[in-house]
């Protein structure tokens, strides 16, 4: 209250940003490599030197991050890289992680 007892507005509520969640390949031992390279280009949308080098870190080094996104659009790209894997029956696993 003022000093006329009058009720002032509150402050605004500050909402927290909502969190990210990184979206990781994981390696196996099946699945081509040029068919990991497109999957990063069509989901991912990087060009092909970026795509390679991604599938590259993941070979190597067992999982490597395709993307960072909020969790809903996160869910939706593990969801359509599975399936699209399951249609060419690869192995390919995909999987999101918070931030
Ligand atoms: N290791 C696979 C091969 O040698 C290639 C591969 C890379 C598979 C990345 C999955 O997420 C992956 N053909």
């Amino acid at each position: 209250k003022n000093d006329d007892g009058v009720e002032l507005a509150k402050a605004p509520t500050r909402l927290k940003p909502p969190p990210l969640y990184k979206v990781m390949l994981l390696n196996d031992d099946f699945t081509p490599m040029d068919f990991v390279v497109i999957v990063l280009q069509q989901f991912f949308s990087k060009d092909r030197e970026q795509a390679t080098r991604i599938m590259l870190k993941v070979h190597t080094e067992g999982k490597g991050v395709c993307g960072v996104y909020p969790k809903d659009i996160a869910a939706t790209k593990v969801d359509q890289v599975i399936e699209f894997a399951r249609q060419h029956q690869h192995p390919l696993q995909c999987v999101m992680e918070e931030n």
